[in-house]
């Protein structure tokens, strides 16, 4: 059995009660172990309530969220920088505050379209502050997983190799590499290649399509990647992450160029999304397992 994870916006962009109760009930009763948010306001939201019917459905939570401009952690302007921090503080809290372990995203720049290039001060401004943020993190057993995203997205950390250099900067203990799929396939020479070169600093995974709808219709290798999670001995979560103009989230959809319309039937799409990554996970396991089996005379 594998643990797999769903991200919220699969059934609902809104933050109601109601909105969070059905993403909670759809992902629990499709047999996910885990539900991924987007941050969610504690002034809107009772985290204490959630919390509780998280722990009810017996639901592991992660929280994803990417940077606004005015708090890009790798600006050369100190108060943006101190923006940042104070937004990855607040969602340390929220993590903790729901009883989740994992912080994901773009967590060390701003997430958008870029028009310059990173400068040095840049990355070391970037460094210098997430490094301050893991720290306090440390005390409520949240780990920041910084999610390597393509280059339109961030002009930061666009291949595993890149995160891994920026880990080894901020000298953290609790600072992971958050993959996904749909951007490796972009940026990375070899999806496969990358994940088990990364794979002892990997926090998180998001499996998403080359065109982040059904699974297995686009045209990323996926058995390769099964295959490479299998290899390096991957037990941790793997979140499906789909994106719709059905399901509208007015920041990320436009942040993500999400204008085409890849499904309606969300149901249909998570279930398809659940057995394509079980099944492709234990046909793996099976065809590791082939290969270090010797046949030989009796
Ligand atoms: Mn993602």
């Amino acid at each position: 059995m594998s643990k797999i994870g769903v991200h919220s916006f699969v059934w609902s962009a809104g933050s109601s009660r109601a909105d969070l109760e059905k993403a909670l009930e759809s992902s629990h009763s499709l047999g996910f172990n885990l539900i991924e948010f987007s941050y969610l306001d504690p002034a809107q939201v009772d985290v204490a309530w959630l919390a509780g019917r998280l722990q009810a459905l017996k639901l592991d939570v992660a929280i994803s969220m990417g940077l606004p401009p005015e708090g890009d952690l790798s600006s050369e302007d100190p108060a943006v920088v101190a923006k940042g921090i104070d937004i990855l503080d607040r969602a340390v809290a929220l993590v903790r505050d729901l009883g989740g372990e994992k912080l994901a995203g773009i967590l060390s720049s701003a997430h958008g379209k870029q028009e310059h290039a990173l400068t040095r001060k840049g990355w070391d401004n970037s460094v210098t502050a997430l490094s301050k943020v893991a720290d306090r993190a440390k005390s409520s057993g949240v780990t920041l997983n910084l999610e390597v995203v393509n280059r339109f997205e961030s002009n930061m950390l666009n291949t595993a190799a890149q995160g891994l250099a920026y880990i080894r900067d901020t000298g953290a203990s609790n600072v992971f590499l958050h993959l996904d799929t749909f951007h490796m396939n972009i940026e990375e020479a070899d999806v496969g290649l990358a994940i088990r070169h990364a794979a002892d600093k990997i926090g998180y995974v998001h499996i998403g399509e080359s065109h982040r709808g059904y699974l297995g219709t686009g045209t990323i290798d996926f058995a390769a990647i099964f295959d490479a999670l299998v290899a390096i001995g991957w037990d941790d979560y793997v979140t499906f992450e789909s994106f719709s103009t059905a399901i509208v989230d007015k920041d990320l959809s436009l942040k993500t160029a999400i204008w085409r319309n890849l499904w309606n039937d969300n149901v249909a799409l998570a279930r398809h999304a659940r057995q394509f990554i079980e099944l492709g996970m234990e046909t793996a396991r099976l065809k590791a397992a082939l290969v270090q089996t010797a046949h030989v005379p009796g």
